[in-house]
């Protein structure tokens, strides 16, 4: 009988350990798996900013001067290459209202794919998210229209 007590209490304590031991290793998985979960999308997140532009966002300015049709002055690159879904962020360094608003510039109608609305005078647009579709997305100012650039999704 003694014996017998003996016996369950060993294979109480076994259990005990058992169970002890599968809830650590059940508290430990969740969390590597979190962090794994977190370096992938840390690591994503640096994917798209490199491709975006080398380490950041691709910015493109619009210089003092580009709210004159005759001034020469236009979005600075004109072309900006990015990654699917990238991000641009206009820079008006103008004295005047910008906008950098997809679509087409010859009748100065926007087509919906991305619009900064008004910048104001030395004010920077919004990380505005490109279409995730490959192409060349020419967009133009709604109040210069004659200022035309143009984003190149890869
Ligand atoms: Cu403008």
């Amino acid at each position: 009988m003694l014996r017998e007590y003996k016996m369950n209490c060993i294979v109480m304590g076994a259990t005990m350990i058992f169970v002890l031991l599968a809830i650590s290793f059940v508290g430990i998985v969740p969390s590597e798996t979190l962090a794994q979960t977190t370096n992938t999308t840390t690591a994503a997140g640096a994917a798209n900013a490199t491709s975006a532009g080398g380490g950041g966002e691709t910015t493109v300015v619009m210089p003092l001067g580009s709210s004159s049709a005759t001034g020469g002055k236009g979005y600075e690159p004109p072309t900006v290459t990015v990654s699917a879904g990238g991000t641009v962020i206009w820079d008006n360094q103008d004295n005047a209202l910008h906008t950098a608003t997809s679509g087409n510039p010859d009748t100065a109608t926007p087509d919906g794919k991305f619009d900064t609305g008004l910048i104001g005078a030395n004010q920077q647009s919004k990380p505005l998210t490109m279409p995730t579709e490959p192409g060349d997305y020419v967009y133009f100012c709604t109040l210069h229209p004659f200022l035309v650039g143009t984003v190149t999704v890869q």
